[in-house]
């Protein structure tokens, strides 16, 4: 991937760092009735507040809010139900002092919740899914996740063909990246993620994660949303096949966000935050000591 690494401290204009001292935490909370991992737990704006606010005690550095289901096979929803679903529980949480990140792949969406108070747009198609996404980004400077898609939910299971996934993907997100800087975003706005999940239904998970500093090293903060996927529950499952349900796959998503961590991940995008926390300090810790050994 030919991209330059920029400079500067910050990202966008979230306040987030551009190279944190660790790798940051972000807690999900789908607002939504079908989230394959949660789906219908936080729908009442209460309830996702109060998980919000939970997930910040259990110390997530910004908080997830998504109204719509990525999961494989997942329907559209309005844009006016998705609105109704996250801009109360955004306007709450900024309201209690949480950085907020949006989950849309919407314009409009994305700006309602950027007035909202939210400080980064989360696109997990990258700016495929509106053409209106990225001069939004780059009208308002919002710190932006562009991640590896394909395409929409009902079709991304049949996009799962690559020659090499790591270098396929870096590409495809080159490409993104080529699309966003003509339309006026700044690099320094910009977090890539490989989309685990996204167009990758088993085993082309493991190389991006495998080979993760391939990715770190082409100079953008790297996102890394491996929570509760069905990958890990394929990985986990047990004798007779069975995968292991989303909420059993908790403590392998603990291990992908140290190793993620140890890689130079900026953030891991976690359901389960408390776990993360400790596990991206081990991260932190173990890259230090590599680094540490390197430099004898
Ligand atoms: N995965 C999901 C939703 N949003 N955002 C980013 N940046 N990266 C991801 O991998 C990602 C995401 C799907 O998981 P969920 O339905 O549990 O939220």
């Amino acid at each position: 991937m030919s991209v330059a690494a920029p400079s500067g401290a910050l990202l966008g204009r979230s306040g987030l760092p551009r190279v944190p001292a660790r790798t940051l935490v972000m807690g999900v909370v789908n607002v939504t009735p079908d989230s394959f991992s949660d789906g219908g737990r936080w729908l009442d704006h209460d309830a996702a507040l109060a998980h919000g606010l939970e997930l910040l005690d259990q110390g997530a550095d910004l908080v997830d809010v998504g109204g719509e289901s990525t999961r494989p096979g997942a329907e559209r929803v309005p844009v006016d139900e998705e609105l109704a679903r996250v801009l109360p529980v955004i306007g709450a949480l900024v309201g209690h002092g949480v950085l907020v990140s949006v989950d849309t792949t919407r314009a409009q969406v994305a700006q309602a919740a950027l007035d909202a108070g939210a400080v980064l747009v989360n696109d997990v198609s990258g700016g495929l899914g509106d053409p209106d996404m990225a001069p939004l980004v780059a009208a308002t400077g919002a710190a932006y996740v562009a991640t590896h898609w394909r395409g929409p939910s009902d079709v991304m299971d049949a996009a799962d063909s690559y020659g090499d996934v790591v270098t396929d993907v870096r590409r495809e997100l080159a490409a993104r990246l080529a699309v966003l800087r003509a339309a006026g975003v700044r690099d320094d706005q910009v977090v890539l993620d490989p989309g685990l999940g996204f167009a990758k239904s088993g085993a082309s998970n493991w190389p991006l994660l495998g080979r993760l500093d391939e990715l770190v090293a082409d100079g953008f903060p790297v996102l890394v949303g491996a929570s509760r996927k069905r990958f890990l529950g394929t990985l986990l499952a047990g004798s007779d096949g069975t995968p292991a349900p989303p909420t059993a796959r908790d403590g392998a998503t603990a291990a992908v966000s140290a190793l993620a961590a140890a890689a130079g991940a900026w953030a891991v995008r976690v359901h389960e935050v408390r776990a993360s926390v400790d596990a991206v300090r081990v991260g932190a810790a173990w890259a230090a000591a590599r680094r540490d050994g390197e430099g004898r």
